[in-house]
């Protein structure tokens, strides 16, 4: 007998890397992923989340000068030569997971991208980044870079919500889970789980005073776009010091109550692993978040008004 696919508890994991090095070859970092493909398939998972640009070293970190080393940080396929042994891992397993990886399309378009990819190794979903925070130009003080608005567009597919098992998932990429906005758009379009990788640094060269709350605002973003929708939310970070920058970790599995159910202990490569009931999304959203009884979008514009 095959898995329940209309079962509404899933197990699902978090998959949180430690540091990519640059030095890295893409055979190595795969095998990461297939190990912890593996330990969450003997888990019992079902779904599983690696980080954003989960691939490589996240590279807006530094001004890349070398246009070869630039390129090797992009994805042209996906699967691809380099990736096609996750994919038959994912079959070989029937696990489900969401990659985040720096696509570059065959019109040479660039995105910060994350597919989920079914249990069947095939893609059913992209979704491309679109709060890209950072700069286009470097910041000649900063003790390291953001540069994703140099070296990505602004991702054009929406916030797109996608039929999975007997749920509906919503994808997500990091800065994303500060804004209010993205939660609330896939929860209208039906979602039920928002899966999304981050790497955050542990400091925030311009807004210093904000380095003592890292870890607190990156739970505070998802719990409360958790609670505020009704939804599971799973954050799986690129955790520790890569290329010189420190990096959060704190990969969570989050309730619709809002409340953190599994996070992680290290800073290291680490699965995160919890039951989820997706009935308590419908509980919630009957209860509290009625959104067809009780939200008011006709009458929010007026607030917006200004009073002289
Ligand atoms: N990769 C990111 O989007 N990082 C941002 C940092 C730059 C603030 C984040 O929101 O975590």
């Amino acid at each position: 007998m095959g898995p329940d696919m209309t079962s509404r508890t899933l197990i699902v994991s978090a998959a949180q890397l430690g540091p990519i090095p640059a030095s890295a070859r893409r055979a190595e970092t795969l095998e990461r992923l297939i190990k912890l493909l593996e330990g969450a398939a003997k888990e019992g998972t079902q779904l599983v989340v690696f980080p954003e640009a989960a691939l490589t070293p996240f590279f807006p970190h530094w001004l890349v000068r070398d246009e070869d080393e630039l390129h090797s940080y992009y994805e042209k396929d996906l699967p691809g030569p380099d990736t096609q042994a996750l994919f038959d891992a994912a079959l070989e397993l029937q696990v489900s997971f969401v990659l985040g990886y720096a696509e570059r399309t065959e019109d040479e378009r660039l995105f910060n991208t994350a597919a989920l990819v079914d249990e069947h190794g095939k893609v059913i979903h992209r979704y491309r980044k679109i709060h890209l925070p950072g700069f286009q130009t470097v910041q000649e003080k900063a003790p390291f870079q953001n540069l994703e608005k140099r070296y990505f567009e602004v991702g054009d597919l929406g916030f797109g919500v996608q039929p999975w098992r007997n749920t509906k998932i919503g994808l997500a990429i990091c800065n994303d889970r500060r804004w209010a906005e993205t939660y609330r758009v896939l929860a209208i379009g039906g979602a039920e789980i928002v899966c999304l990788g981050y790497n955050t640094p542990a400091s925030t060269p311009h807004l210093p005073e904000s380095d003592a709350l890292v870890n607190f605002q990156n739970h505070l973003s998802m719990q409360a776009g958790a609670y505020q929708n009704s939804m599971w939310v799973i954050g799986t970070a690129k955790a520790g010091t890569e290329e010189g920058v420190n990096q959060i970790g704190g990969s969570a599995v989050i309730a619709p109550s809002g409340e953190i159910l599994a996070v992680a202990k290290t800073l290291g490569d680490e699965l995160v692993t919890t039951e989820i009931d997706l009935d308590m999304v419908t509980r919630y959203r009957r209860e509290i978040f009625n959104f067809a009884q009780h939200r008011r979008p006709e009458h929010y514009r007026s607030i917006a008004r200004p009073l002289s």
